[in-house]
């Protein structure tokens, strides 16, 4: 069999449009962009775990500046294609960042939606063939808007799936409300790319994280653990087998669900109240089964020891390499350079599976450009 060449892509990577930058500059509560007098670059707030030091540098122009600093990373093309250049990333499936349009109104989401993804098509239709983009869905617009959403961003040449938070419509992805949702993505032929915003309550960090630990909890164990809940929360519900043609992206190689899906599966079985209501007998599609035909997951864990958990869930045919960029720059180097982010995530890759191996390829590349379609223009 004739090797096949390496293509890279890079199906987790950022971008917030000039326009949505305006709607955050526009606001006083978090998610903002604020200039503060300590520093001289604007500042972005996403997180509530951000609320705290917000406060504290609204109050004290000496204390520490909140969030982290607008670069021309977030919100420009050229940025993001010099980027690609730099780490020889041929294509990108560009997303909007979190919490893309969730902390709209109803009433204005559905617009405000469609411009921004208007606005993701021009950019890759700037650069066709290197760039395809997830778009992001108005959640708090009435269902009819949703579902015009949905067909909009189908007809999109460049758009090969949508980005999705795990809060839903309100209630989270367990919630039946959002059937109608997940039948009309999976019959686009739409992907869904999970990604976690929301964390964990604040408190689950202890009074000391605001001020001492940096982004460090929230980021490294929030993002994950919201993933795991989100995603467990659907298998238990019952939606993979209701919407057997639904397929997501897990972000962060599905937080820790690699690791957990043999304690899911023991207290599934284990379970009295699951195993009196029938659910938990024979017949049923485990979460192995699941993660192995619905669920792919991105390849974005800086450790081979979580991408070979990752591999050995879903296979090494379901994996795909992201950079997360423009989070995480380099905080001692220069940000025009190679990203230290990107070379751990690469070379997980390089020692879980063997450098330049088949494997290697499929994950740096060949998966999502089959999984995604992206050799049809
Ligand atoms: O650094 C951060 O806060 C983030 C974020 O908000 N979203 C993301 O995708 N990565 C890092």
């Amino acid at each position: 069999m004739a090797a096949s060449k390496l293509r890279v892509v890079d199906i987790h990577t950022h971008m917030y449009p000039p326009s949505y930058i305006k709607i955050l500059e526009a606001r006083t509560t978090i998610p903002l962009v604020r200039t503060f007098p300590q520093t001289p670059e604007p500042r972005l707030i996403l997180l509530e775990a951000e609320g705290k030091a917000l406060e504290e540098a609204t109050n004290d122009p000496t204390a520490k500046p909140p969030g982290r600093p607008l670069t021309s990373h977030f919100a420009s093309l050229a940025q993001k294609i010099h980027f690609m250049d730099t780490h020889g990333i041929d294509i990108s499936v560009i997303s909007l960042a979190n919490p893309w349009l969730d902390f709209l109104s109803a009433s204005e989401s559905g617009e405000i939606g469609e411009s921004v993804n208007q606005e993701f098509s021009r950019m890759c239709g700037e650069h066709p063939g290197r760039l395809f983009f997830f778009a992001a869905l108005p959640l708090t617009a009435p269902l009819d808007t949703l579902l015009a959403a949905i067909s909009h961003v189908q007809s999109l040449q460049y758009c090969r799936g949508i980005i999705l938070g795990t809060s839903g419509l309100g209630k989270g992805l367990d919630d039946p409300a959002l059937l109608p949702i997940f039948e009309a993505l999976a019959a686009a032929n739409l992907t869904i790319f999970l990604h976690p915003h929301y964390g964990l309550p604040n408190e689950v960090w202890g009074p000391r994280a605001s001020a001492e630990y940096g982004h460090v909890l929230p980021l490294a164990l929030g993002f994950p653990m919201e993933t795991t809940i989100a995603v467990t929360r659907m298998y238990l519900s019952g939606v993979f087998d209701q919407v057997r043609d639904l397929r997501m992206i897990l972000a962060h190689s599905g937080g820790t669900l690699p690791f957990l899906a043999g304690r899911i599966e023991s207290c599934i079985m284990h379970d009295g109240q699951l195993v009196r209501e029938g659910k938990a007998g024979k017949g049923r599609r485990t979460i192995w089964q699941v993660l192995k035909e619905q669920i792919y997951l991105d390849a974005v864990i800086y450790s081979e020891v979580g991408l070979k958990a990752a591999i050995d869930a879903s296979g090494a045919d379901r994996l795909m390499f992201g950079t997360d960029h423009p989070f995480f720059p380099p905080l001692e180097s220069d940000e025009q350079g190679e990203w230290e982010s990107v070379s751990l995530n690469a070379d997980a890759v390089t020692i879980a599976v063997g450098e330049g191996s088949e494997q290697a390829k499929a994950i740096m590349g060949g998966n999502a450009i089959s999984i995604l379609r992206l050799d049809q223009k």
